[in-house]
């Protein structure tokens, strides 16, 4: 696959902003993210929303950060060290989803700097990463601030209600999504279990564009999503369309996906550690 351009050491590289929990794992939220943009070349801020303890079994539980210090790390990196791209993960409940929002506006973000959603529900396993109520939050204040949402089709049904089973569905669901306000929507395949491809469905309210892909079978794909949107974020922080930086970002996690690992005693990670070489 063709990378992203490299920055010289002792450049400043790009800096792509992750507001997400943190894994104790080390595979999924924050540190995904901050492994997709080390081995892509960028530099990762980080706003924490969550400490999750969790190992490769299962999520045992977390513990939500207060809302203005939430707000005051976007202030921080933003005020100071600035960024061409930014990603949500995990947001946890309505008023950390909210205080996101507001602070995205605050900073002056909106509108200049792309923004990806990806509406994190829950854990591979299925335990719950978001409160229920906290869905509304997501339609109502951050989509429309979105310039591209990630859901993947278990949360595709929990925000719109659509059952994707095929290309019709998925095209209905895309609709859907679209109409909360986001520039583009991304509804991954990747867990329609009928079909032997995973095909991405991306919307601009205009214009399908899909994304076919074999689907890489692994029991470790831990972070698979997660992955994805940070490498999405990753190739807009470069100038990229939006097309092109969801086609890049799928290259990349079919990478990863295929170089990933087994890790404890359930699921591994999926790994971008591939890119150093072997
Ligand atoms: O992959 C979704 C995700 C996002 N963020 C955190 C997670 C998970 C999945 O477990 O733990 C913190």
């Amino acid at each position: 696959m063709n990378f992203l351009p490299l920055t010289p050491p002792g450049q400043t590289p790009l800096r792509v902003l992750t507001i997400a929990g943190s894994d104790s794992g080390g595979g999924a939220g924050m540190q995904a993210d901050m492994r997709t943009c080390a081995l892509l070349g960028l530099h990762a801020l980080v706003a924490v929303t969550a400490v999750t303890v969790q190992n490769s079994v299962g999520v045992r539980g977390f513990h939500k950060v207060p809302e203005d210090t939430i707000a005051a790390q976007i202030e921080a990196v933003a005020s100071d060290i600035g960024l061409q791209a930014a990603k949500t993960g995990m947001l946890a409940s309505s008023e950390i989803i909210d205080v996101v929002a507001r602070s995205w506006r605050d900073q002056g973000l909106a509108g200049t700097v792309p923004l990806v959603v990806d509406p994190v529900c829950a854990s591979m396993h299925g335990d719950p990463l978001l409160h229920p109520s906290a869905l509304d939050s997501f339609r109502t204040q951050l989509f429309p601030l979105a310039t591209l949402i990630t859901p993947n089709l278990h949360e595709v049904r929990l925000l719109v209600d659509v059952d994707v089973v095929d290309d019709n569905s998925q095209r209905e669901a895309a609709r859907a999504l679209h109409a909360f306000g986001p520039h583009w929507v991304l509804v991954k395949g990747g867990h329609l279990t009928s079909s032997s491809r995973s095909p991405d469905l991306l919307f601009d309210g205009t214009e399908f564009h899909e994304f076919d892909s074999a689907r890489v079978d692994t029991g470790h794909d831990h972070g698979a999503g997660d992955t994805l949107a940070a490498a999405v974020a990753c190739a807009l922080a470069h100038g990229y369309t939006v097309p092109d930086a969801v086609a890049f970002g799928k290259s990349w996690i079919t990478e990863c996906l295929r170089a990933a690992y087994p890790l404890g005693h359930g699921h591994g990670p999926v790994s971008p550690l591939f890119r150093l070489g072997s």
